[in-house]
């Protein structure tokens, strides 16, 4: 009787059936590309009308095709990461690295949707690559990591068709910019060996025989390819004289293209050690290989293999800030959804104004990031159909390395903020957040890390010998001048002026400095140039006719910020000989000094 009684209390207060049941509702997001009012405000601005209603038309289908048939796809493929067989049963060598359907439907889908061939076509003249990337940055946070061969496709295909498409290489032209999933191909960028990624000049070991056909024949180890599922690859290697010495340094790089299988899928003189065990990008086969002979054409000038790879890792750094981008924009959706839905301390997270301005806080940084990602995509148009002007292709040359690091370090943040915007649901594996942050980790490491990036703008800005930083600042003044017919925008306006007056000085005071003195401001003079040209950006954005009340206040918060943090460090001494001596000691203990 008293256990009936015990029984019927539980079942009161505490249904098992409700307790089983999910008692919080999914983020969601609906239609990609018809919920982002800025992608969509940012297209009927600056495309020609006839394009946009093609594009229009066809980013809302695809936007469809994303969220029922892509975005399953997606999902499959992180849980079924690729599993790599050395051996068969019977002790034979095979080296298979097996990819799950899902993966190879991607690879289907992106042909079939010109995910690369948009950009070679040039249908829309110089808007063409912009919709490219429009697609990308769509497809990036629903590809299931299938946007990374498909960067390195594009690096590739940009490296040929730079080479005015040799004959030897019209075949893989063809088919790296196909939209016949039969005959789609990949490739990787093969960069990295085991002394590292960053240092490529001398951390190349791989070395090239020629041999009497005229082709080159590949004996190293790269350490890190991803991809490594690619039908073709272009790498590095040293050619070896006829004594068998190689040229060290840079000016020993040469460039080289391989197929990786031959038509019967055997590897080309390949052998994989092992697949990477990496925190994120789990859904793609990243490999150690033995090139062991591996037969290769020589595809640049002897010694000049890293200017010529250079066309690959601008198109690959630009993939990169796509991705940082789309995957900023997927975490801000979602928490906007979840907002919208979750209930808290007795209303909907919505109408917590802590919670909102947290959430703003981001979206005002994803906006600034979008604008970014368009306007180097817009230059990259120009130059490709030759109608950029000298000023314009500085520009592009400065502002690839600075978004790329900038946005890698934008996407991190936002994916840690975000995801604590779901509580402990956001911690929780098979919500999918987790993945979305492990992805975004890595965007400000490979292709470049921060630090690498910000040398990369000093080297882009010496070599210009001053034109760059003049084309920067007359670019943003202009933006700025644009901005100043609307009032609401004054405050963004002085403060943009205020921060270019500091940039100013700063470069007047260090050009005439030490290389230990720019080496130390690199990263913070990178920061200061991406702030201020995103600032210029989101106030020329605001200031379009038809511009909305959220686009001023997102030009607003954005220029609130310190926008020149280089001369703020400048002032407080942080980059003199004494600064860097300190560093050290704070590193390492003064006791090693
Ligand atoms: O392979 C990797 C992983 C693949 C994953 C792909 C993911 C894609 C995105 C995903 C989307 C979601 S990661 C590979 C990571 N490694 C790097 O990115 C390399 C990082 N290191 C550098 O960038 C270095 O700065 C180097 C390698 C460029 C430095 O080499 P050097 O030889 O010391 O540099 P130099 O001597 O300064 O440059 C040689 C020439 C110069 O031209 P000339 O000789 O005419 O004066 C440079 O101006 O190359 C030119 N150059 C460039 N030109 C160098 N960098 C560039 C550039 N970025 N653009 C144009």
């Amino acid at each position: 009787m008293k256990e009936k009684q015990v029984l019927e209390d539980l079942e009161m207060h505490l249904p098992r059936r409700d307790a089983e049941a999910l008692f919080q509702e999914q983020p969601e997001t609906g239609n990609q590309y018809l919920e982002d009012t800025l992608l969509r405000s940012y297209l009927e601005t600056h495309l020609p009308p006839k394009v946009l209603e093609e594009v229009h038309q066809d980013l809302e289908r695809f936007g469809n095709r994303l969220l029922t048939k892509i975005q399953p796809l997606s999902w499959e493929c992180e849980l079924n990461p690729p599993v790599f067989r050395q051996y068969d049963a019977w002790g034979r060598r095979v080296d298979h690295i097996h990819t799950c359907s899902a993966w190879r439907r991607m690879k289907e889908i992106s042909a079939e949707e010109g995910l690369i061939a948009e950009a070679y076509e040039k249908r829309y003249s110089n808007w063409s690559r912009l919709y490219q990337a429009v697609k990308l940055y769509l497809f990036s946070s629903s590809s299931g990591g299938f946007s990374c061969p498909l960067a390195m496709t594009d690096g590739a295909a940009k490296v040929i068709e730079s080479l005015g498409v040799p004959g030897s290489l019209k075949n893989a032209f063809d088919r790296l910019t196909s939209r016949d999933p039969e005959k789609f191909w990949t490739s990787g960028q093969w960069m990295t060996e085991r002394r590292g990624g960053s240092d490529v000049a001398n951390g190349t070991e791989t070395v090239a025989r020629k041999q009497p056909d005229g082709t080159y024949r590949l004996y190293g180890f790269k350490w890190f390819t991803s991809a490594a599922d690619s039908d073709v690859a272009l790498t590095l290697a040293r050619i070896a004289d006829a004594e068998g010495q190689c040229t060290q340094g840079s000016r020993g790089l040469s460039l080289f293209f391989l197929r990786v299988r031959d038509e019967e899928g055997k590897l080309n003189n390949i052998q994989v050690q092992r697949l990477k065990d990496k925190l994120g990008t789990r859904q793609m086969a990243t490999a150690e290989l033995w090139l062991q002979g591996a037969r290769a054409e020589l595809i640049s000038a002897e010694g000049r293999g890293v200017a010529a790879i250079s066309n690959m890792l601008n198109i690959t750094r630009i993939h990169n800030v796509i991705g940082a981008v789309a995957s900023m924009r997927r975490m801000i959706s979602l928490s906007r959804d979840y907002a919208c839905k979750r209930m808290a301390f007795g209303k909907l997270l919505k109408d917590h104004p802590l919670h909102m301005q947290t959430i703003a806080r981001m979206e005002v940084q994803v906006r600034g990031a979008f604008l970014l990602l368009m306007d180097i995509v817009r230059l990259l148009g120009l130059a490709e159909t030759k109608l950029a002007s000298e000023q314009e292709q500085l520009l592009l040359r400065l502002l690839i390395p600075v978004a790329k690091l900038y946005t890698g370090k934008q996407a991190s943040a936002v994916a840690v903020e975000a995801m604590e915007s779901f509580g402990g649901q956001g911690y929780m594996e098979d919500t999918g957040l987790p993945v979305i942050l492990r992805d975004a980790l890595v965007l400000s490491i490979w292709e470049g890390t921060t630090n690498i990036l910000s040398l990369d703008v000093l080297r882009c800005l010496a070599k210009s010998h001053g034109q760059v930083m003049a084309v920067f600042l007359s670019t943003v003044q202009k933006k700025l001048e644009l901005a100043s017919g609307t009032e609401e925008l004054s405050p963004a306006v002085q403060r943009a002026q205020e921060a270019i007056g500091s940039l100013r000085q700063f470069l007047a005071a260090t050009g005439s400095e030490q290389a230990l003195t720019m080496e130390l401001a690199a990263r913070d003079l990178s920061y200061s140039l991406a702030r201020i040209y995103t600032g210029a950006l989101l106030m020329e954005h605001a200031a379009r006719p038809g511009a909305s009340s959220t686009d001023t206040c997102a030009a607003l918060r954005w220029c609130s910020q310190e926008l020149c943090p280089a001369a703020g460090e400048s002032r407080r001494g942080s980059y003199g000989a004494g600064a860097a001596l300190q560093d050290r000691a704070l590193v390492l203990g003064s006791s090693r000094l």
